[in-house]
């Protein structure tokens, strides 16, 4: 018998905690969150994907984290797998602070990059144990992370190393991720928080300038 597709959700950019004009919006986020638990019910999810920027602080408030946790514990029986990686606004240290406790409930968080690729490939299992979706969870790339300066160095020189380093570390990534793939249409999904070449941004919208 067939198995049924599997159905991944990606949402990103939360920013639970922030305000708006010195207004705190709980009650939106809680809105959103409620209503995104009913999405992934409805729609069937398998594994939700949170690339990035969950909270809007590196501090989140006690009620932001309530709010966080209690999503995480809702979706529990709908949804088999969530993968969360840090964004820019995010601490990594502070997302990643409870990993192990929300790997119990199939919650897998990368806080910061690895020099190790294996921290950021996971291979996520069906219920039937066998491998049925591989995800390079490579969260937000710091520039201290990826980059050394030396001395003297351009600004162009900077960034063609930052970039450089940011193509490097997802080569390393995908290329375990592809030695780990048990079969040849096990999907690979990779993650990033981060403009790619192509994309567009608005003027006003927010979005602060990072890299390309
Ligand atoms: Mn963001």
């Amino acid at each position: 018998m067939n198995k049924p597709p599997l159905r991944v959700l990606h949402t990103s950019d939360w920013h639970i905690g922030r305000t708006l004009y010195g207004r705190k919006r709980y009650e939106s986020f809680a809105a959103f969150l409620l209503w995104l638990g009913e999405t992934i019910r409805e729609e069937r999810v398998d594994v939700l994907v949170v690339a990035g920027d969950v909270f809007d602080t590196s501090a989140p408030s006690n009620r932001s984290q309530e709010l966080y946790y209690r999503f995480l514990c809702r979706i529990r029986e709908h949804c088999r797998h969530v993968v969360i990686v840090a964004g820019n606004h995010d601490s990594p240290s502070f997302l990643a602070a409870p990993k192990e406790l929300l790997r119990a409930l199939n919650v897998h968080v990368i806080g910061a990059m690895s020099d190790d690729p294996a921290e950021e490939t996971l291979v996520l299992r069906g219920r039937d144990g066998e491998p049925e979706l591989i995800v390079c969870a490579v969260p937000y790339l710091r520039d201290r992370d990826i980059r050394t300066s030396e001395a003297g160095e351009s600004l162009e020189d900077k960034e063609a190393k930052l970039l450089e380093g940011i193509r490097r570390h997802y080569a390393a990534v995908c290329a375990l991720a592809a030695s780990e793939r048990s079969r040849p249409d096990l999907p690979l999904l990779a993650t990033g928080h981060l403009f790619a070449a192509g994309g567009l941004t608005q003027e006003g919208d927010g979005v602060r300038q990072l890299y390309v």
